[in-house]
């Protein structure tokens, strides 16, 4: 594995993507705040511009607490098709500097620049030069952030956001990420956060001073991850045109649940999550799998395999109570639910053997 720090990786994130793209096609929205997503009573914000994001509107944001937040905000329909366009038109001009471009989703994306098709030995000058194409191109800005790794170059596009760029350099990234706090740490959520916190870790070198065993029986495999990127090596490459498997969503409650009418009012924040993560990749899966975990740790699942995508909330939120109520959950209280979509189009040869089914395992 090449672990060396002589990689250049740039990592690109376009700003307030759905928002820019629908402020650009209508200039009575530019310089106003704006969210992407439904105003109804179960709609939720994709994504709202930097106008909104003042007031604290966020994406996954109830559009009611967002409406709250900010009260002359203006609701904009998503329209997918715009936005694939845009991504398309995006990847192309990556694929004019290298072809080890790794997508995460439609805006954001990993080049590795090492070795590129301009010769250019400055990864910056080559970032710089990407975000001035897009603009050109699509009227749209992006942020980079460059370094010799992935995980450094992802959190440096976020520092110098909107229409910026950041660079780390080896020399400066264990000073950098000694003073990041470690809510910051790209792969650290909310609740692992939390359990940092308790455990006195508050920021990168705290986190450095805890060793490799303590971090792993503490969070065990991502321990290790965490031990090693708070000391700047990750060596995961740039993986060209990944391909996804599956997409999921679960939630653990804070109290064990034993009913049918319990379990469908959690299910349904749970097709909510499936939706907005299914937003970020761009692919239709056919198979929705329904996770439960008893109070014991035993799992019990059930799929649907559709013969169309299972791609929108009606859809979803149908089948899945239709998986919740063929579950026979009786007798036993659960932990946990979730939901998985998977057999996205193109992953397997048989796709188009599949029939309609319901497996009960
Ligand atoms: P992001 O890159 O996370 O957000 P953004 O581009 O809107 O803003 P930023 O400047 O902070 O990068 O996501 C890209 C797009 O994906 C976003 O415009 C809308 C969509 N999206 C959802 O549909 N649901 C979500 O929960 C999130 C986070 C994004
Ligand atoms: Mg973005």
């Amino acid at each position: 594995m090449n672990d060396s720090k002589t990689r250049k990786i740039i990592h690109i994130d376009m700003d307030a993507f759905y928002a820019a793209i629908e402020q650009r096609d209508n200039p009575e929205l530019r310089g106003k705040a704006i969210a992407v997503g439904g105003s109804g009573g179960r709609g939720v914000v994709m994504t709202a511009s930097y106008e909104a994001r003042q007031y604290g509107v966020r994406s996954a944001m109830p559009s009611v607490t967002a409406s709250r937040k900010c009260p002359h905000l203006i609701f904009v329909k998503s329209n997918r098709e715009k936005y694939k366009y845009a991504s398309d038109q995006i990847r192309k001009i990556f694929y004019e500097y290298t072809d080890l471009v790794e997508p995460l989703s439609l805006d954001e994306a990993y080049l590795d620049v090492t070795e590129n098709k301009t010769g250019e030995k400055y990864a910056s000058v080559i970032a710089t030069e990407i975000r001035a194409r897009i603009y050109e191109v699509t009227g749209l800005t992006a942020s980079a952030g460059v370094s010799y790794n992935k995980f450094l170059a992802k959190i440096a596009s976020d520092i110098n956001k909107p229409n910026g760029q950041t660079i780390i350099r080896p020399d400066q990234a264990d000073a950098f990420l000694e003073s990041l706090p470690i809510e910051k740490f790209h792969g650290i959520g909310k609740v692992t956060a939390g359990k940092m916190r308790d455990m006195g870790i508050t920021d990168g070198k705290s986190l450095k001073s805890v060793d490799l065993n303590a971090l792993v029986s503490r969070f065990g495999k991502a321990g290790r991850h965490y031990y090693h990127v708070v000391r700047g090596i990750d060596a995961r490459e740039v993986k060209p045109d990944r391909i996804r498997k599956s997409v999921g969503a679960e939630h653990t409650f804070l109290k064990d649940i034993d009913s049918l009418e319990g379990l469908k009012d959690e299910l349904g924040k749970v097709v909510e999550r499936l939706l907005e993560r299914l937003g970020k990749v761009d692919r239709k899966g056919y198979t929705l799998t329904l996770k439960l975990k008893t109070s014991d740790f035993q799992i019990l699942s059930r799929s649907y395999t559709g013969e169309t995508a299972l791609d929108n909330r009606g859809i979803l939120t149908e089948t899945s109570d239709i998986l919740l109520d063929n579950a026979d959950i009786r007798g036993r209280s659960y932990r946990l639910i979730g939901l998985q979509i998977s057999n996205f189009r193109g992953d397997t040869e048989d796709d188009d053997s599949e029939q309609p089914r319901f497996d009960f395992t």
